[in-house]
């Protein structure tokens, strides 16, 4: 299967400049190398860039940057549909994490085309689970899970596509969640393993679960993974660091899990700042696991016969 990179220069979800730079970052700490070397095709689309922007309004004054918002939903959400179709894997390097509204759209286009159903691993320190009506920072990288829940607010943007049933939606890693979104969380049905779930079960078992869900119901995949669901300590270079992430070797265990299963059918790389980074070493991160997801093993044991 060809993996498919797809730049997302996009900062103006958040406020801390240096996310547009995540794109070139993944690429200089060899990410297209690292997923080859498994033996897997790669194509680079090159980074996408912002349309002509949208009149729009939102009722929230805290909202910023909701024309350019919009305008990047759109153009990603048919670049990451047309991937799919193709047959690829498309993996998104961001960016900020309000991405997510398109290469979530684009694949919940491309499932519903396709008549599947479609699942969301959300592997974050946050829930993001605001809309631009309840967001009080107003930075729109907060709404993403919202928006494929199918939750209102969302009038300057398309319809999400099929919006996401809760049952199929699993908020990894958490542990900030706004009181608004603590509120609206309690009336969905969602799968919310925070830190202290995971510090109780460890971070194997809640995970196969999900998967064995995924598996059970043919579903496609896609996996959103925030810089910041990792350890501020392994990880600095993110904007809204939150202390008591996964260790190093949980998010390797996380991946490694998702390569067995085989089920990940599109991946985003969201929050890298380069410009907060320490000589590279939270892009390196970044690029390892995911060559973890794509098969690196610790020690590879040749399958028996
Ligand atoms: C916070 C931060 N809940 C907000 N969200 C972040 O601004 O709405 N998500 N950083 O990853
Ligand atoms: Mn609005
Ligand atoms: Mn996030
Ligand atoms: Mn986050």
């Amino acid at each position: 299967r060809t993996v498919h990179l797809i730049g997302a220069p996009i900062d103006t979800g958040q406020r801390y400049a240096g996310c547009m730079m995540g794109p070139g970052a993944y690429r200089v700490a060899g990410i297209a190398a690292a997923i080859r070397d498994l033996g897997h095709e790669v194509s680079d689309g090159g980074d996408v860039a912002l349309p002509a922007l949208p009149v729009v309004a939102c009722a929230n004054p805290a909202v910023h940057s909701l024309a350019e918002t919009v305008g990047w939903t759109d153009v990603l959400a048919g670049r990451v549909a047309a991937s799919l179709a193709r047959g690829e894997m498309p993996v998104i390097l961001g960016g900020d994490h309000s991405l997510a509204l398109g290469s979530v759209s684009g694949a919940a286009r491309h499932a519903a085309a396709a008549g599947r159903p479609l699942f969301l691993l959300w592997l974050d320190a946050h829930s993001d689970f605001h809309t631009p009506l309840t967001t009080t920072s107003g930075n729109l990288h907060g709404t993403p899970v919202a928006y494929i829940a199918g939750r209102a607010g969302f009038d300057a943007f398309a319809p999400f596509p099929a919006p996401i049933p809760a049952e199929r939606i699993c908020l990894y890693g958490i542990r900030s969640v706004d009181p608004a979104e603590h509120a609206a969380l309690l009336q969905h049905d969602i799968a919310i393993t925070d830190m202290r779930v995971i510090d109780e079960r460890g971070i194997v078992a809640p995970l196969r679960e999900f998967l064995q869900a995924v598996q059970a119901a043919g579903g496609m995949l896609h996996v959103s993974l925030d810089v910041d669901f990792m350890d501020p300590s392994i990880a600095p270079a993110v904007g809204t660091t939150v202390p008591g992430g996964a260790t190093f070797r949980e998010a390797h265990l996380v991946m490694e899990l998702l390569h067995e299963s085989g089920l990940v059918t599109s991946l985003d790389l969201v929050e890298l700042n380069p410009f907060l980074d320490e000589r590279g070493r939270t892009a390196r991160l970044m690029v390892d696991l995911v060559a973890s997801l794509m098969g690196r093993k610790v020690f590879d044991r040749p399958t028996r016969a």
